[in-house]
């Protein structure tokens, strides 16, 4: 299987530590691809019409994504745990992967504002906006974060968007008045499957 990735992705961290944690890491070659709002590699929109990264794509030539959609497929072909769990507990670690990826996608959406867009052009009530619903997220991991299953497709999210601020975002100083959060992150980061896809970029 051949990931579309890029090393400062923390959506394709999550693909990536996951394939790590389901013993299928091996079974993954990585390429790296350009993808922006203002124009992706031609080798992304000719296997994701929206020009997004990370796609999966299958011996069979069937490109997968958005990173949830991979996420789950490859944990289908788990040779350990189960991220995904069955039953109730399926919807919360769905919601908690829910709720990093929209912290992620407002990041994103910040970094987007501040590195590609022009000036002249910049809106500070949008920047402000997006601030907001990654400080709201963060507020809500910090009560959640003492009672954390040990591992599933929600704490790979989290531990994925925080290793983004950490990267991208280390003026906005997350684990201050967080303490949970942050004793939390400092055991998740250390897990072999975190330290062997540390971003760059
Ligand atoms: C989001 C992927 C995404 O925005 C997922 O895979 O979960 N819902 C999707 N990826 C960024 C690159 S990033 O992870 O650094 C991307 O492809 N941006 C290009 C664009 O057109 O927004």
């Amino acid at each position: 299987m051949k990931l579309l990735y890029s090393p400062a992705s923390p959506y394709a961290r999550k693909v990536l530590v996951l394939a790590h944690e389901t013993g299928l890491i091996d079974r993954i070659t990585v390429t790296a691809a350009a993808a922006s709002p203002t124009g992706s590699a031609a080798e992304v929109a000719g296997h994701n019409p929206l020009g997004k990264i990370p796609a999966l794509v299958l011996e069979d030539g069937t490109a997968l994504y958005d990173s949830r959609v991979i996420c789950e497929y490859l944990d289908g072909h788990s040779t350990g745990p189960r991220l995904f769990p069955e039953g109730a507990a399926r919807w919360d670690a769905l919601t908690r992967q829910a709720l990093a990826d929209g912290l992620l996608d407002a990041a994103l959406l910040t970094r987007y504002e501040l590195v590609l867009r022009p000036e002249a052009q910049r809106w500070d009530a949008w920047e402000a906006g997006q601030i907001g619903k990654i400080t709201a997220a963060l507020d809500r991991f910090e009560t959640l974060a003492a009672a954390l299953p040990a591992l599933d497709i929600g704490t790979v999210a989290l531990a994925c968007a925080l290793g983004y601020l950490d990267l991208r975002f280390p003026d906005l100083a997350w684990r201050e008045g967080r303490p949970a959060l942050a004793a939390w992150f400092a055991t998740a980061e250390r897990r072999p499957s975190m330290t062997a896809t540390v971003p760059k970029g």
